[in-house]
């Protein structure tokens, strides 16, 4: 059968290899080609900004958010919603076009900076020849996808700090000559390594911007006692990553009779001080994305879906689920809103109101809330248990979940790990292990939870302060193992970001990416020391040996 489509950008894609008939997440052939189009002419633009910069022209403010929403509307269950696409593509071009009529000099521009369609056929026909398999050298498409899948996380983590009203120019620059450059065809393979390499180190700036975004605007997350069963009014579920959009729902849901609960990745709100003068925003709903069918179905109310994952939903809660921001789904209500003007929640709290309260899941708590500045606050602690061996060994488990049974093992991995050491997580890989009990070693939980998977940058920041604790050289010679689960594109970045750091030794599960070619694999085993998982058992021993 003739392939219909190609992504291969997360880790369940189809046999390891490459979804070409529809994807693993539920995304249509017609909807990849349409991303495979939009980062395209993303490009263009790109390559028209990044000429503007070097002619010392200004680039609007607007345009750097155009390109952040383009590359975030592309991750890995984000948007299904093929309109949303078109509108997309269509608003880039027009954008691209009005500034190439900018610029002083216009010659020997790439074809994405000035490809023009007429029709939806035309348009289709492009899509087919831009995609993953145009660059033809497999070594080359390797490091040209790596780079655009860690600046797709980027891109995310930068809109969220736009979003906040944070912003650093030297970012979106970086962004867009990077994109534009995965275009250019004199790059080797060895150009391609070095930019793979920087977009790590404007990870880390990203990260670091969006923490300061954040901590800013909604003070510094505090250890924080989570509820997870449920009250008798009726509720609005919101998940994703935004939290200024969970701040307005809030403030909009305050005294109506409705309360708000988290999902997967918003858990780590609770951890923020802002977000706690809200009696209604009562605690976290269920688990990690994958579990939606379930755990939406469950829920009886309004979801709010405001950044991924989301999955294709089933039609006995569709008409339930809303979306916003990059989020998107054919037949699902989308809540419009740009940065910064206030959304518009009555809709969905109307619905609110409509609905049965939600059905009980469980009962209990999660503690969390170790973002670094109270892992700072509560160094000296650290310190001492270390130094009088009560921890022996820190483990980062960062990074997503998903819905492979081959993820039991970062379940049984945490679980198996020695009682003298301490799990630092983030992001929505927590939910493997967050919920088993695993202890507190002189009152540190052994399970320290930072907050969403951008909050990686904390436990660099904590490797960071150990090293200079410990007074040591290197970081790597500090007791912490690396065991990284990763799924969708802000995985890449944040993996990128550690490499970044000097970080080696990183396991990476459950799979290696499939769009790591066989000799760009050896390159990051040769000089990061990469390895992926293999069973628990052998894993602790390689970590652990013999102690
Ligand atoms: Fe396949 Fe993942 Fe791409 Fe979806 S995002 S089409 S599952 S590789
Ligand atoms: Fe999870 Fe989608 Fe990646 Fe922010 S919610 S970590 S997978």
């Amino acid at each position: 059968m003739e392939p219909k489509m190609f992504c291969f950008q997360c880790q369940e894609t189809a046999a390891n290899k490459g979804c070409q008939f529809g994807g693993v997440c539920g995304k249509k052939p017609q909807t990849a080609k349409l991303q495979d189009l939009l980062i395209y002419v993303t490009k263009g633009l790109s390559a028209i900004t990044t000429r503007l910069r070097a002619e010392h022209q200004p680039v609007p403010v607007a345009v750097d958010r155009l390109v952040s929403t383009n590359l975030f509307m592309t991750i890995t269950n984000a948007n299904f919603d093929d309109q949303r696409f078109i509108d997309q593509i269509d608003a880039t071009m027009s954008c691209r076009d009005e500034l190439l009529e900018q610029l002083n000099d216009n010659s020997g521009l790439t074809d994405a900076a000035t490809w023009q369609y007429r029709t939806p056929e035309e348009r289709l026909l492009k899509a087919d020849e831009v995609g993953v398999l145009a660059t033809a050298n497999e070594d080359i498409r390797s490091l040209r996808e790596l780079t655009i899948y860690g600046l797709k996380g980027l891109a995310a983590y930068n809109k969220h700090a736009h979003v906040l009203g944070y912003a650093d120019a030297a970012i979106d620059a970086f962004l867009q000559q990077t994109l534009a450059q995965t275009l250019d065809d004199s790059l080797t393979a060895a150009d391609l390594t070095d930019l793979v390499l920087t977009t790590g180190s404007y990870g880390v700036k990203v990260m670091a911007l969006l923490d300061t975004a954040n901590t800013s605007t909604y003070g510094d997350p505090e250890i924080t006692t989570v509820e997870l069963g449920v009250r008798s009014n009726p509720a609005i579920l919101i998940s994703g990553h935004d939290l200024r959009d969970l701040e307005m729902l809030l403030e909009q849901t305050a005294g109506t009779g409705v309360d708000v609960y988290t999902h997967s990745e918003m858990l780590p709100a609770h951890y923020y001080p802002s977000f706690k003068k809200y009696p209604h925003f009562v605690g976290n709903y269920g688990n990690a994305w994958w579990q939606q069918k379930q755990e939406f179905a469950a829920f009886n109310g309004p979801i709010l879906l405001t950044t991924n994952c989301l999955v294709p939903p089933d039609a006995s809660y569709q008409d339930r689920v809303y979306t916003t921001g990059s989020v998107g789904f054919a037949g699902c209500k989308h809540i419009p809103g740009e940065i910064g003007e206030t959304k518009d929640f009555s809709a969905i709290i109307t619905h609110a109101k409509k609905c049965p309260t939600p059905t009980q899941l469980e009962s209990g708590h999660l503690v969390g809330g170790f973002a670094h500045h109270q892992v700072l606050a509560l160094a000296d602690k650290i310190v001492d248990a270390v130094k009088n061996g009560a921890i022996k060994k820190f483990v980062v488990m960062a990074g997503c979940d998903g819905r492979s049974p081959a993820r039991n093992y970062y379940t049984d991995f945490a679980q198996s790990l020695p009682q003298d050491t301490v799990i630092l997580t983030a992001g929505c890989a927590k939910y493997k292990y967050n919920k088993l009990q695993l202890g507190t070693i002189g009152g540190i939980p052994r399970v320290l939870d930072a907050g969403q998977c951008n909050d990686s940058y904390s436990l660099a920041l904590i490797a960071l302060k150990l090293k200079e604790v410990f007074e040591l050289d290197d970081i790597n010679q500090l007791p912490i193992i690396y065991n990284i689960a990763w799924y969708e594109q802000k995985a890449v970045i944040v993996l990128l970001a550690l490499l970044s750091l000097g970080i080696k030794n990183i396991h990476l599960g459950p799979t290696l990416p499939a769009f790591l070619s066989p000799n760009v694999a050896k390159v990051l085993v040769e000089n990061f020391g990469i390895a992926s998982i293999t069973s628990v058992d052998a894993d602790l021993q390689s970590f652990f040996g013999d102690n």
